[in-house]
């Protein structure tokens, strides 16, 4: 029988097997083999882990990741490690471009959790010092995400590449995918060496993942003409959801931090979003995708639904919608929340996020439930995504029926999100 004693021990030990300390910096990698660089949402999940073992690791995560930030603001959905060669799409198809701590790195983003860690980090250490470094950098990527990426002034981002979300082959983007420029360009799959080709995207979907990337280079990777002009545009309310409760979560800091003006300005910031959501927001409490490649709304039931439970401010009859969708409703799996119910015509079982259930997102639904006083429930979410570890392993995504752990193997976030869900819940 596995004891959270177990659990705590083998999440330990595969975020100590996935650090990587090249040139003087140190940070988390997801997983070795397939993902072996720092990813952003990745290392903002890990900072959540680490805080539970050791305080300067989870800083360290988090100082090294937004060291990677563009001229621009933009924090990348990758930095690259200049020692590990084998992941693709490299940092060529992104036109070697270099963040400010020399990283080479890729040219769009990933959900901004990093806020959210912050200030559960700031909670536990109190550590002033290191937070008011943090703030500057979160603060101009935010801005980054609101003004330059918000060309129309909608309230939220314009997401110009389906890996900016995180759920990257989710239902959500496949009516916005179809219009999307396809790649001609020979490209080879690595990924599919590492994890079995039926858990990962199709070669079409990864011909409009990279045609979009060839898109971008013709517009010299300059970030407000993509939010203009990308072939795949779309507002995901699960982006825009993760970013409210960042900028919120900012503000909490900076206030904590004795900086007012930061304070105010970021929870403006977060109002902004809140506002734009409600405004789009259905008659059922639900804020779906949209597609702005057509102007159509997009209904299709997915974790993202159960990721809008991040957003700080939200009436009580939503909070009760969103979480009976992941509790009892379309998305519930005995192993957390699936990525696409099995209800959706396009929904696979082992595929991605078509139907898996990530503990990785599954957790910020926890964090939502938390935010709204919801421990019952939480606890209940929590229980679930331990039981997908035991059962199947610290596995990149679970089957939602079986529980059976796949993708990649020994996964850092899981790991995280174990320690992180232990410590709150079974901290006997
Ligand atoms: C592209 C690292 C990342 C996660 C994403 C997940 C997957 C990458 C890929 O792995 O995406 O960013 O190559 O498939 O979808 O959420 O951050 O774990």
């Amino acid at each position: 029988m596995t004891t959270t004693t177990d659990l705590r021990a083998e999440a330990e030990k595969i975020l100590i097997g996935n650090t990587v300390t090249e040139n003087g910096r140190t940070y988390t990698i997801p997983t070795h083999g397939l993902y072996p660089h720092q990813w952003n949402w990745d290392s903002a999940i890990c900072a959540a882990g680490w805080m539970h073992i050791d305080v300067e690791r989870a800083w360290r995560e988090l100082e090294t990741l937004l060291a990677s930030q563009d001229k621009d603001g933009m924090v990348p959905h990758i930095a690259f490690n200049p020692d590990a060669g084998t992941y693709q799409p490299g940092p060529e198809w992104w036109g070697n471009r270099v963040g400010g701590d020399g990283r080479k790195i890729s040219c769009i983003s990933q959900p901004p959790v990093a806020a959210i860690t912050l200030r559960l980090l700031f909670d536990l250490t109190k550590d002033i010092k290191r937070a008011t470094r943090l703030i500057e950098p979160l603060q101009r990527w935010h801005d980054w995400w609101l003004n330059t990426r918000d060309p129309e002034g909608r309230g939220e981002p314009v997401i110009v590449h389906p890996w900016e979300t995180g759920r990257d082959n989710s239902v959500e983007w496949d009516d916005a995918l179809d219009r999307a420029p396809v790649s001609t360009t020979e490209f080879e799959r690595v990924d599919t060496g590492f994890v079995a080709a039926e858990q990962r995207p199709t070669k079409k979907h990864y011909a409009t993942y990279i045609g979009l990337i060839e898109q971008f280079k013709t517009m010299g990777y300059e970030q407000r003409r993509m939010a203009q002009a990308s072939g795949f545009r779309v507002n995901d309310p699960g982006v825009s959801s993760i970013l409210a409760a960042a900028c919120y979560d900012l503000g909490d800091v900076a206030a904590k931090c004795g900086n007012p003006g930061a304070a105010e300005r970021a929870k403006a910031q977060s109002e902004t979003i809140a506002d734009a959501l409600d405004d789009r927001r259905d008659s059922d409490g639900r804020v779906w995708t949209e597609n702005l490649m057509n102007d159509q709304t997009i209904k299709r039931y997915t974790v993202g639904l159960g990721i809008q439970l991040i957003q700080p401010v939200l009436d009580d009859p939503v909070v009760t919608t969103l979480m009976a969708d992941v509790l009892t409703g379309p998305v519930a799996s005995r192993w957390g929340v699936a990525s696409t119910s099995p209800e959706d015509p396009a929904f696979e079982p082992v595929n991605y996020w078509r139907g898996p259930v990530w503990a990785s997102a599954s957790w910020l639904v926890v964090q939502g439930m938390l935010r709204h006083g919801k421990t019952g429930e939480a606890r209940e979410l929590s229980n679930r995504i331990l039981a997908a570890v035991t059962t199947g392993g610290f596995n990149e995504y679970h089957e939602p029926t079986t529980g059976e752990g796949i993708g990649g193997g020994a996964f850092s976030w899981t790991a995280a999100v174990t320690l992180d869900l232990l410590a709150r819940f079974e901290n006997e």
